[in-house]
C-alpha cells in the first residue's frame, strides 16, 4: 500500500517552515525522500545560514536507501554552483527515481533549469503539487527575487476599538500571555523586526526571540531612527543579536548626524542611511529596497503607529497579523496606526481575512492585503 503523494509533499512544506527567518537570503525549503510507497528514508530542510540546501540533508540521512526513492521537495532543485554543488546531481547521483516539485525556482540562475536537468537525468519530474502553501511559504523569497523587498508583516496588537495605549501612554500589556507567546514565535519566524524611534524610547523593547529554546533564533532588530535618537543604553543593543540602524541619509549619502553614527556604531549597530521622502524621513520604499538588497526576505513591523501609517500608504504592508484584547479605550488612546489621511471609503487600504483564532482571552487574526489572498 502507498500513501498518498500529498502527505509526503504536505511533510516536506513542514519540514520547510523550520527554516523561516534563519536561512536568508535563501528560500526555506523542504525535503522528503520516501520509498517503498510509504517509507521515509530521509528528511531535511535548509540549515541555518542557507546551506546545506533541504536535498542534501535529506539524501546525507537516507544514504544509500536514497535510490529509487521519490523526492517530494517544495522548491525546484538547484541547478547553479553557488556555495555548495547543484542538488540536482546529488539527487542525480544518489539516483533517486521521481521527484515532486512544488513550485519552480525564480532564481535566474536556476528557473526550470534543475528541472529540465533531472529529466535529462531520466527522473520522473512532476511539477505543482502543493503549489498554493509552497507559494504562501516562500512568500519572502519570492518577493525578494520579483521585487526587490522582502515580504511585509505588520503586527498588531490591540483593544477592540483599535488602540494600543491609554492617554498616559500605558501599553504593557494589552494582550495576554498566550497572544505575547504567538507574538514571540512571529520573531522567530522573521529574518528581522522593524520598530520605529518612537516605539524603542517609548517601550524600550529588546526585540529578542525569548521563547525557551529559540533565544538563538533572533531576528535582525532594525530601529527606523532618522536623526539617530537611539540612546546607547537602548536594550534594542544589548547583546549578541545585530542591530541595524536606519536613518535619514544627507544627499551625499552619510548619516544627517556622524557624531551620533559613530556613537551607535561604537554599541555595535550598523547605521543605514536611507535615501529620505519629503518629510525628512527615510522613504518606504527606499527603506525595504535597502533592506532587500541586504538580503532579508520576511520583515515584521512591531510599531509603531506612524512607521506602520507610512508603510500602508505606499501599500507595503502584505499580511497584518492581528491581536486584538477583549478591552476598550475610547477616544483618547493612543491608536494602532497614525493617520493616513483618507477622504474616501474607497481609498482605505483592504485586506482580505485568511484565519481567525483565539489565543487565550484574545483573538488572533491574519490578513493579507487585497489582491495578493491568492499568493500568501
Ligand atoms: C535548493 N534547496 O534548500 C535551497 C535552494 O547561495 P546558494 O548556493 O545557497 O544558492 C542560493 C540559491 O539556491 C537561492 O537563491 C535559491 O535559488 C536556491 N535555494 N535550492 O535546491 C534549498 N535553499
Ligand atoms: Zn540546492
Amino acid at each position: 500500500m502507498s500513501a498518498p503523494d500529498p502527505i509526503f509533499m504536505e511533510i516536506a512544506l513542514t519540514l520547510g517552515r523550520r527554516g523561516w527567518g534563519r536561512v536568508w537570503p535563501n528560500p526555506a525549503v523542504g525535503c522528503v525522500l520516501v520509498r517503498d510507497g510509504w517509507r521515509i528514508v530521509g528528511r531535511g530542510w535548509t540549515q541555518p545560514g542557507g546551506y546545506p540546501h533541504a536535498e542534501i540533508e535529506a539524501l546525507r540521512r537516507a544514504g544509500r536507501l536514497a535510490a529509487g526513492a521519490t523526492a517530494y521537495v517544495t522548491l525546484e532543485p538547484c541547478s547553479h554552483h553557488g556555495r555548495t554543488p547543484p542538488c540536482t546531481d546529488s539527487l542525480i547521483a544518489a539516483r533517486v527515481a521521481r521527484a515532486i516539485v512544488a513550485l519552480t525556482d525564480p532564481d535566474s540562475r536556476v528557473n526550470g533549469q534543475g528541472l529540465a536537468r533531472l529529466r535529462e537525468a531520466g527522473i520522473e519530474v512532476m511539477l505543482g503539487m502543493g503549489m498554493a502553501e509552497a507559494r504562501a511559504d516562500h512568500a519572502g523569497f519570492l518577493m525578494r527575487v520579483a521585487e526587490g523587498r522582502p515580504l511585509v508583516t505588520l503586527k498588531l496588537a490591540t483593544t477592540l476599538d483599535g488602540h494600543i495605549a491609554t492617554y498616559t501612554k500605558e501599553s504593557r500589556w494589552i494582550t495576554g500571555q498566550t497572544a505575547r507567546t504567538h507574538a514571540h514565535r512571529m520573531r522567530a519566524e522573521h529574518d528581522a523586526v522593524m520598530v520605529s524611534i518612537e516605539t524603542a524610547l517609548a517601550d524600550d523593547p529588546d526585540l529578542t526571540c525569548r521563547l525557551p529554546g529559540r533565544s538563538d533564533h533572533s531576528p535582525v532588530r532594525i530601529v527606523v531612527d532618522s536623526r539617530l535618537r537611539l540612546p546607547c543604553q537602548a536594550k534594542a543593543l544589548a547583546g549578541k543579536v545585530p542591530t541595524w540602524v536606519l536613518c535619514s541619509a544627507k544627499p551625499q549619502g552619510t548619516p544627517a548626524n556622524a557624531h551620533a553614527a559613530e556613537r551607535l556604531h561604537a554599541r555595535g549597530a550598523e547605521i543605514m542611511p536611507i535615501e529620505v521622502d519629503t518629510t525628512g524621513r527615510p522613504h518606504p520604499p527606499a527603506l525595504l529596497k535597502a533592506l532587500g538588497a541586504r538580503g532579508i526576505t520576511r520583515l515584521l513591523v512591531e510599531g509603531g503607529g506612524k512607521l506602520a501609517s507610512s508603510l500602508l500608504q505606499y501599500g507595503l504592508v502584505d499580511r497584518l497579523m492581528l491581536f486584538q484584547a477583549p478591552k476598550l479605550m475610547g477616544s483618547d488612546g493612543v491608536p494602532a496606526v497614525a493617520s493616513l489621511g483618507l477622504e474616501r471609503l474607497s481609498t482605505c487600504p483592504l485586506f482580505t481575512r485568511v484565519w481567525t483564532m483565539p489565543v487565550g482571552e484574545d483573538l488572533m487574526t491574519l490578513y493579507v492585503r487585497k489582491g495578493l489572498q491568492d499568493i500568501l
